[in-house]
């Protein structure tokens, strides 16, 4: 006997609305600190990016837009990149700002002791406003890598006033249908405090900033152990849950695929996800990828993560919600913890077969690519020119 939702009528048509948001940057090279190693084929250009990223939806049907990073994304007109992408079958996504990678960004951007970095700092987020004015998109993502590595290096608070300062001049900004999404993490670059670290932290200030600021919950930067599931509850109670960056962790913020390290992780966030609606498009809450593939094949590693999600999804929609309640109610212990592994123990890839066939899909996304000669073909063509690369 199954306590699973004997009808997946409703999990079917969720599944085929379901909207994952590619990162451009996937696509291009990226490693450690030890290492970068070049992949044949890889984009050499925004415009090559899309193109890639447009695969990635060809197969999977469910990753209809690309989120691009200023600067790494940089190109003269915004529109021209915009149509290329329509003609490929995607929309550009959220706009990454970038305070992480200028020389004057090394005590940090916007909390910077000096008021012309900070000033420097928050033009270019203006900048990526007017670029999202362009290109259409609705958000913008910050993740500040400021903070400090020793003790009594500078004035936490100050700082945290600094902050508070910079982002109220973004926010006036933001159009009526724009909306800026702050991503905390735990520590890396800085080491003693970091001034976004946390959930809490992001919660404050987007709260006194208003209604158009969300956090963006990246499941890569928490310290171990920590319940990711009860802050996505949490900001979605709060109706401040604006999108998450998936990727897995290992250690750190290792940026592996999603899924691949505690599907079951994955499965218990979209589990509460479900709950809330907020698979709805209308709900607000973006799902994005944010990896690197330093060693697998870059297309296929993001058609993997777009998979994972979806078999996360899947079986988080198989929950048996009253059952659930029912025992929950009636502090049946086991049987609630019973009804909730029944639908994470489901194989639903079958499911996903008929859900990808009834979308007039290839059941079999990553063997569909291969089959595809997308790769040998870009492989061949790509020659020249400079490769883009994290940071590039
Ligand atoms: C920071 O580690 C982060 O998660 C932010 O989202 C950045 O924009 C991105 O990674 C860069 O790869
Ligand atoms: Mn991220």
């Amino acid at each position: 006997m199954t306590s699973t939702n004997p009808d997946s009528r409703s999990a079917r048509a969720a599944l085929k609305t379901q909207r994952i948001e590619l990162p451009s940057w996937a696509f291009g090279n990226s490693g450690t600190r030890f290492k970068v190693f070049a992949q044949k084929g890889v984009p050499r250009t925004a415009f090559e990016k899309i193109d890639d990223a447009a695969q990635v939806n060809k197969f999977t049907g469910v990753a209809p837009t690309v989120a691009l990073h200023i600067p790494w994304d940089k190109v003269d007109d915004y529109g021209v990149l915009a149509r290329h992408a329509a003609e490929k079958g995607v929309a550009l996504g959220t706009i990454n700002s970038n305070t992480f990678q200028d020389d004057d960004y090394m005590l940090g951007s916007v909390c910077h002791p000096d008021a012309r970095v900070r000033a420097k700092a928050v033009a270019h987020l203006l900048e990526c406003v007017d670029i999202m004015d362009r290109t259409g998109s609705r958000d913008l993502k910050l993740w500040f890598s400021d903070g400090t590595n020793y003790p009594g290096q500078d004035d936490i608070r100050a700082r945290q006033d600094r902050l508070a300062e910079s982002l109220a001049q973004v926010y006036k900004r933001l159009g009526p249908n724009q909306r800026m999404v702050l991503e905390y993490k735990l520590f890396e670059p800085a080491f003693y405090h970091t001034d976004v670290p946390d959930w809490g932290t992001a919660f404050a200030h987007c709260t006194a900033l208003g209604p158009k600021a969300k956090v963006v919950v990246d499941t890569g930067h928490h310290a171990p152990s920590t319940n990711i599931e009860f802050i996505v509850a949490s900001l979605l109670r709060a109706g401040k849950l604006g999108g998450f960056d998936f990727n897995s962790r290992f250690y750190a913020d290792d940026d592996l695929m999603v899924g691949a390290a505690d599907p079951f992780q994955l499965f218990r966030i979209m589990h509460e996800c479900v709950k809330a609606g907020a698979l709805n498009p209308e709900s607000g809450v973006a799902f994005m990828l944010d990896q690197c593939h330093n060693l697998e094949p870059k297309i296929p590693g993001q058609i993997r993560s777009v998979m994972n999600v979806q078999e996360a999804t899947a079986k988080a929609l198989l929950v048996d919600q009253m059952a659930l309640e029912t025992a929950q109610r009636s502090g049946d212990v086991l049987g609630a913890h019973a009804i909730l592994m029944d639908a994470y123990d489901t194989d639903v890839r079958p499911l996903l077969r008929e859900v990808r066939t009834e979308s007039g899909l290839d059941p079999d996304p990553m063997g569909a690519y291969a089959r595809s000669g997308y790769a040998e073909r870009v492989a061949a063509e790509r020659v020249g020119g400079q490769q883009a690369g994290w940071g590039a």
